[in-house]
């Protein structure tokens, strides 16, 4: 049984080490929103929601966010009893519609509060198998092909596992071709996040031969229908990201063809209920699915790990150590790599895994509500 007494929501701000500029946006300094949720029977633990400063990869941003959290989502959840984390997704979703990012941060505060209280890390507590996961890295778009054949270098060097590089009209076919040549064997993706349509695939026809690993959501950001046309056209899977926010719609996916992986992002599909109904839809149907990100803090890439030691998270993951965005992290240990690119699940440490640093965190606060039942 898991109730809920308050919701302490903070927004802190934390500068990237590089600003990260995608088709849709560039983010300089994240906006974060930090939640620390208290249980009936004093269990605490934080979570993350991963709304960012503008609508611009879905229509949610950090102050929408805070506003459906103390206003809609604080109501229906706090003093209620619920039998268990997964029962939580649906109240959500009864007669509140959208707002998915601000449902996950307080639904997976939910799962991280039960597996505390459970005595065991979230990992097991969700059934994860993976004891450690491959780790990919997502490259901003930059200034030229040969500044990006750089940092795949770097990146390769590492030993990431997986890089995906970021693609707009004008910053495509030249880039990746630059950076495939550098590198015949790499493991080599892109993302448009929307960039593309279906009246101009020029761009990835002549990207089709270069043997990706997956177009990431290069149609519109709610779209299925056009992807399942463009799909017909390439060789190259594609892989949906914005346009799967339930499992009706990697349902969607699978029945239309229009993608033939998922990028999972809890924050997108409204929490870890939905995640794992979404993973285990794929697993069934040989979809196989990896974790996205989201730029998150240790606190977000926490749940991020445990999400994806199950088993059917069968690509690299954009689950980079913490040094790879901040010069300091919110969480002790920081989040880090092995230099043959993984990432190890805290398996064995109770709850989200991680220590919240929370005098660094007071630090960095601009904001702070409290709502209490
Ligand atoms: O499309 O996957 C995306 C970051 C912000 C918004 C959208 C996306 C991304 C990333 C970052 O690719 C991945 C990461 O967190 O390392
Ligand atoms: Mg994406």
């Amino acid at each position: 049984m898991i109730q809920l007494t308050s919701i302490r929501l903070r927004e802190i701000r934390l500068p990237l080490r590089e600003p990260f500029r995608i088709s849709s946006g560039t983010m300089v300094d994240r906006r974060i929103a930090l939640l620390e949720l208290t249980a009936a029977d004093g269990t605490t633990t934080w979570s993350e929601c991963v709304a960012d400063d503008m609508p611009n990869y879905t229509a949610e941003t950090i102050d929408t966010a805070w506003l459906a959290i103390t206003r809609w989502i604080a109501p229906r959840v706090l003093g209620r009893s619920f039998e268990a984390p997964g029962d939580v997704h649906a109240v959500l979703e009864a007669d509140f519609r959208g707002h998915l990012m601000a449902k996950a941060s307080v639904e997976m505060g939910m799962w991280g509060i039960a597996a505390t209280q459970a005595g065991i890390s979230l990992a097991r507590f969700i059934g994860g198998t993976q004891a450690t996961i491959p780790v990919g890295i997502s490259l901003g778009i930059q200034a030229s092909p040969a500044h990006l054949v750089e940092k795949v270098r770097d990146a390769l060097s590492q030993g990431y596992r997986k890089i995906k590089l970021k693609i707009m009209p004008g910053r495509d076919v030249e880039y990746v071709r630059a950076v495939r040549e550098a590198f015949p064997d790499a493991p080599l993706m892109a993302d448009a996040n929307n960039a593309y349509s279906l009246d101009d695939p020029a761009a990835l026809l002549a990207m089709d031969d270069m043997h990706l690993m997956m177009f990431e959501q290069p149609l519109a950001w709610e779209d299925i229908v056009r992807h399942a046309s463009l799909q017909t056209l390439l060789k190259t899977p594609i892989c949906l990201d914005e346009s799967i926010t339930s499992l009706d719609r990697a349902q969607d996916m699978v029945t239309l063809d229009a993608g033939r992986l998922i990028n999972i992002k809890p924050g997108r599909v409204g929490g870890f209920a939905e995640s794992i109904a979404i993973h285990d839809f794929c697993e069934a149907n040989g979809v196989p699915v990896w974790c996205g990100g989201m730029l998150e803090s240790g606190i977000g890439r926490a749940y991020n790990v445990a999400l994806a030691s199950l088993s059917n998270f069968q690509k690299p993951g954009d689950l980079s150590p913490s040094a790879r965005y901040w010069a300091r992290d919110v969480v002790t240990p920081e989040w880090t790599m092995s230099a043959d690119g993984m990432v190890t699940v805290p398996f064995d440490v109770p709850g989200i895994g991680v220590t919240v640093d929370v005098d660094r965190i007071d630090n960095l606060t601009v904001r702070i509500e409290t709502v209490a039942h």
